[in-house]
C-alpha cells in the first residue's frame, strides 16, 4: 500500500521484510530491542520520528527550546540518525528505496523547523520591539533656553515705545573723540565732566583725547551732522564714568538717548513725551516729577525722577529722597543745533537722556542695581534666564 504524507512519498507502513541485509552487524542497536534494524522498523520509526519531530518543533516555544528539539529529532544521536546509519547494511534497492524516505522525512521536519524558527524569531524582534518601544505621543524635554536679560528687555520695550510713535533708532562709537563728547555739546573745557575724575581716557598712540563716552549725547551730534531736520531718533547704548558703584550707581551702564528737532518744538512736546513714556512703563500710579537742571547742551534742563517702589515717595536707604532719578532732559541748546550747521532760528528740538538700569531696577523693585550685572544666577532665574 503506497501512500503520502503531505505530499511526500512514503513506503507501505508494513513493508515486507527484508530480503537482504548485506552486513546485519552494522546495523547498530536502534532497534526497538537494541538489537539491528529491519528495514520495516526503520519505517516505522521514520513515520514515529515524523509525527514526534512536528510535534515537537510546534511546541518549541523559543529559540533555545528549538535547537534542543532540532538535535533531539535531527541530530547524530537520534533515531533517525540511527535509521540512517543503518541503510549501510542493507541491500541497494531497499537502500535507495530507504535512503529517500529517510530524506524526505528529514526534508520534511527540517522544512517544519524553519518555519518555526521564522515564527520564533519574529515573536522575539517583536518582543524586543515592544520592550525598547517608545512613546510618540509623550511630550519632549525641553531643554532650558534661557531668556533675554532684563536690561534687554527694557531697552527693548524702550526703543519699542519710540519706535511706534514714528522714531527711528541711531547709533554711535563707544569710544568718542573730544569734539562729539564735549565740545560740540556746548561742555566748555572746565566743565566738570572732563576732568580725570569723571571720565575715563584712552590711550591709543595718534589719536590723542580719545575717551570711553560717558554719555550717550555724543550721538545727537553725530546724527545730526548726518542728515538735515526733521529728526526723530532714539540711541540706546553702553556709558563709562569713573564712579563707584552703590545700589543705584554703576561705573558701566546703559542709556538710551532721545533727540527731536523741527520747526515748533516745545518744553510742552518734551513734557508730554515724558509722560507718556513714563506712563508705558510703570503704569499711572508712578508719579514724575521735574526738577530744574543744569547740561550745557540743553536750555532749560530738567532732571526727571520717579517715586521709589520701596517707599512710595517718603524717602529710604534705597533712594534717600523718596524719588529716583531716571534722566536727565531739555530744549536742545542753539549753540549745540549751530555747531551741527542747523538754523537755530527756524529749529527748536528737545533732548533726553535715561539710565536702562535705572528703568529696570524701578520696573523690577531690585533693590541693588549691581544685582543686574553680578550674573547671580538665582536672581536671572527670575527672569526666565538659566
Ligand atoms: C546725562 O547723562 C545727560 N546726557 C542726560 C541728558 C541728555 C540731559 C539729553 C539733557 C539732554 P546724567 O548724568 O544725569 O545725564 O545721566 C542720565 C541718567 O543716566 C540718570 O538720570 C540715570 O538714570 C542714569 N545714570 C547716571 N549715572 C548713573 C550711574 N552711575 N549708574 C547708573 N545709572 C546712571
Amino acid at each position: 500500500m503506497g501512500g503520502s504524507v503531505r505530499g511526500h512519498p512514503v513506503l507501505p507502513r508494513r513493508a515486507p521484510a527484508p530480503a537482504l541485509i548485506d552486513r546485519p552487524g552494522a546495523i547498530e542497536a536502534a532497534g526497538r530491542l537494541g538489537g539491528p534494524m529491519d528495514p520495516s522498523e526503520m519505517l516505522r520509526t521514520l513515520e514515529t520520528e515524523r509525527a514526534r519531530g512536528r510535534e515537537l518543533f510546534a511546541a518549541a516555544a523559543s529559540l533555545e527550546e528549538l535547537e534542543a528539539a532540532n538535535v533531539t529529532v535531527l541530530g547524530r544521536k537520534s533515531p533517525l540518525g540511527a535509521v540512517q546509519r543503518a541503510l549501510g547494511a542493507l541491500a541497494e534497492d531497499q537502500r535507495r528505496q530507504l535512503g529517500k524516505a529517510v530524506n524526505d522525512v528529514r526534508g520534511e521536519l527540517t522544512d517544519v523547523q524553519e518555519r518555526r524558527r521564522e515564527a520564533l524569531t519574529a515573536d522575539a524582534e517583536s518582543a524586543l520591539l515592544a520592550a525598547d518601544a517608545v512613546d510618540m505621543s509623550l511630550p519632549g524635554r525641553r531643554p532650558p533656553i534661557g531668556s533675554l536679560h532684563p536690561l534687554t528687555l527694557v531697552e527693548d520695550e524702550i526703543v519699542g515705545l519710540f519706535l511706534r510713535l514714528g522714531y527711528r533708532v541711531a547709533e554711535g562709537p563707544e569710544i568718542e573723540d573730544d569734539w562729539h563728547n564735549f565740545q560740540a555739546l556746548n561742555i566748555p573745557e572746565d566743565h566738570p565732566a572732563r576732568t580725570m575724575k569723571d571720565s575715563l581716557y584712552v590711550s591709543i598712540p595718534g589719536h590723542p583725547e580719545l575717551l570711553l563716552r560717558t554719555e550717550t549725547s555724543a550721538v545727537q551730534i553725530r546724527t545730526m551732522q548726518s542728515q538735515p531736520p526733521p529728526v526723530y531718533i532714539v540711541a540706546p547704548g553702553r556709558v563709562y564714568r569713573r564712579e563707584t558703584s552703590d545700589p543705584t550707581h554703576l561705573a558701566v551702564f546703559h542709556q538710551v538717548e532721545a533727540l527731536v528737532v523741527d520747526e515748533g518744538i516745545t518744553f510742552a512736546d518734551l513734557k508730554g513725551t515724558l509722560e507718556a513714556m513714563a506712563q508705558g512703563l510703570f503704569g499711572e500710579d508712578r508719579k514724575i516729577r521735574f526738577t530744574p537742571s543744569y547740561f550745557p547742551f540743553v536750555e532749560p534742563g530738567a532732571q526727571i525722577g520717579v517715586t521709589c517702589f520701596r517707599c512710595g515717595g517718603v524717602g529710604c536707604q534705597l533712594c534717600g529722597s523718596g524719588w529716583i532719578e531716571l534722566l536727565g532732559a531739555g530744549m536742545v541748546h542753539p549753540k549745540v543745533l549751530e555747531n551741527c550747521g542747523y538754523d537755530s532760528e527756524r529749529y527748536t528740538g528737545f533732548a533726553f537722556g535715561l539710565g536702562i538700569e535705572r528703568v529696570a531696577i524701578l520696573r523690577y523693585e531690585i533693590p541693588d542695581i549691581r544685582l543686574l550685572i553680578e550674573g547671580d544666577v538665582r536672581f536671572l532665574e527670575r527672569f526666565g534666564v538659566a
